[in-house]
C-alpha cells in the first residue's frame, strides 16, 4: 500500500466520524501509561484503542485491564503499522460515532512518522530523559505532529532536563506545534491534555 493512501472504513463510515489520534514516540516513553491515564479519566465518553508492538498484547492488556476496548497488532519485524492493519482493527472494533480512538504506533522515532492512517492528528510523545536534542535529530517525527507532550517531567530534575531548550528545538523544526507538559505519573498536566482532546472531539463533531 502506497505510503500516502488514506485508509477508508468497510463499515461504511469515514475516518471523520471520531476523533482519531495516533501517538508516536521512542520505546518507553510513556505512551501506553499516558493513555490508560486518559482512558481512566474520560470516564464513560465512547473510545477505543489500538496498539502497535512488534510482539507480545502486553500493551492491548494493560489499556482493557481500565475497562476499555483495545485491539492489539503485532507488527513482526515491521517498524511501523499500516493503514491496511488500522484499518482491519477498525473493522473490528466498529468504534462508536463521535468517539474518541487512540492508536499507539510502534516505538521509534522514524518509520511511523512517514505513514498516514487517516488520524486527524499525531501526537509525538517525548519523554523529557531522552535528551532535549531529540527535535533536531529526528526532526520527522515532530514536523509530523500537531501536538508534542513532554512526558516524565517530574523526572526533569534528576537527569537536567532543559524543558525551555526542548520546547525551542521543537519549535525550531515545527514552528507550529503544540506543546504540552505532563506527568502521567503524578497527574501534572492532564487537564490540559483532556482539555485539548475534548476540544478537539468538539471541533469534529461541529
Ligand atoms: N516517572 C515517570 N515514569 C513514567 C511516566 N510515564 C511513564 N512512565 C514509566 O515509563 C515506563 C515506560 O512506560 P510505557 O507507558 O510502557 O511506555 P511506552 O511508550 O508505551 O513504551 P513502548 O510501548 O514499549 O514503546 C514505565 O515504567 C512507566 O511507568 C511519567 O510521567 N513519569
Ligand atoms: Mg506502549
Amino acid at each position: 500500500m502506497p505510503r500516502t493512501t488514506r485508509w477508508r472504513p468497510a463499515t461504511g463510515g469515514s475516518c471523520g466520524r471520531w476523533a482519531y489520534w495516533r501517538s508516536i514516540s521512542s520505546p518507553g516513553s510513556g505512551k501506553t501509561t499516558l493513555l490508560c491515564r486518559t482512558v481512566e479519566a474520560l470516564g464513560d465518553a465512547p473510545l477505543a484503542v489500538i496498539e502497535g508492538d512488534q510482539q507480545t498484547s502486553v500493551d492491548a492488556d494493560r489499556i482493557r485491564a481500565t475497562g476499555a476496548r483495545a485491539i492489539q497488532i503485532n507488527t513482526g519485524k515491521g517498524c511501523h503499522l499500516d493503514a491496511e492493519m488500522v484499518g482491519r482493527a477498525i473493522d473490528d472494533l466498529r468504534p462508536r460515532p463521535h468517539s474518541f480512538l487512540f492508536i499507539e504506533n510502534v516505538g521509534n522515532l522514524v518509520c511511523p512518522a512517514a505513514f498516514d492512517l487517516g488520524e486527524d492528528a499525531k501526537v509525538a510523545i517525548l519523554s523529557v530523559t531522552e535528551g532535549e536534542d531529540k527535535p533536531l535529530k529526528y526532526p520527522d517525527m515532530f514536523t509530523a505532529a500537531r501536538l508534542a507532550v513532554l512526558n516524565k517531567v517530574d523526572l526533569a530534575p534528576h537527569c537536567d532536563a532543559d524543558l525551555d531548550t526542548c520546547e525551542a528545538n521543537l519549535r525550531r523544526v515545527n514552528p507550529d506545534i503544540e506543546i504540552l507538559r505532563l506527568s502521567a505519573r503524578t497527574g501534572e498536566g492532564m487537564e490540559a491534555w483532556l482539555s485539548w482532546l475534548r476540544t478537539r472531539l468538539e471541533e469534529k463533531a461541529s
